[in-house]
């Protein structure tokens, strides 16, 4: 498969974001796929103008969006993106949004159509922490795979799309010693776990994920 894989650039005072770290070093190629990396801006509907622009040039089978999760200690593959745009529309970078690439009537939530399961076991056999994600928050990272799904609905049938929260890199947690962190070398191994096992096929029947 082609696949294309984004990570998010610096927000909110980070120094860097571990997403487009780890991202930026995956190899060309995992497995039988051909991975195109991309890095993309942390704003509402900025990015999804850059992942379109991308999707409309080049026809990729599955995109994999790759962000940070501050304060886990798993990577954590994400299953659902839900529909909260219309608290967003005016949040552009602080500029009103000229060409918003969405439809607040879209689904409610869209799930990610990958099979997370298997990426969450794959990881895991490496020996590296990973749990399935109930919940990619209410930030620009939902944001992406609730519009990764609208986009999956409206345009692109047989795209494959989802999303992976990575935690902080050691760096990044100098200060605060409470917070979690993987060192970007088990970030990068644990990504290419995660889209090794990215197929076609029907995920594994297993209960994963926090129910309370
Ligand atoms: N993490 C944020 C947005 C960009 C990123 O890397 C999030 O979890 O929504």
């Amino acid at each position: 498969m082609k696949i294309l894989v984004t990570g998010f650039d610096p927000f909110e005072g980070n120094q860097v974001n571990p997403s487009w770290e780890a991202v930026k070093q995956l190899p060309d190629h995992i497995g039988q796929h051909d991975i195109t990396k991309l890095e993309v801006p942390t704003v509402f509907h900025k990015v999804m103008n850059v992942i379109q622009q991308a999707l409309d040039s080049e026809q990729y089978d599955a995109v994999v969006a790759v962000g940070q999760a501050g304060g886990r200690a798993e990577i954590t593959p994400e299953r659902i993106g839900i529909n909260i745009d219309d608290a967003r529309i005016a949040d552009n970078d602080g500029q009103q949004p000229i060409d918003i690439p969405i439809q607040l009537k879209g689904a409610p939530a869209y799930f990610s159509n990958l099979p997370v399961k298997r990426m969450t076991e794959n990881i895991k056999q490496q020996g590296i922490p990973a749990k399935l994600s109930n919940s990619a928050g209410t930030f620009v990272c939902n944001h992406i795979l609730y519009q990764l799904g609208y986009l999956n609905a409206t345009r692109f049938p047989n795209m494959l799309f989802g999303f992976i929260h990575v935690p902080y890199i050691p760096e990044q947690v100098e200060s605060s010693e409470q917070s979690p962190s993987l060192s970007l070398d088990t970030i990068v191994k644990g990504l290419i776990a995660a889209i090794e096992a990215i197929d076609r096929n029907d995920d594994i029947k297993i209960a994963l994920g926090e129910t309370h």
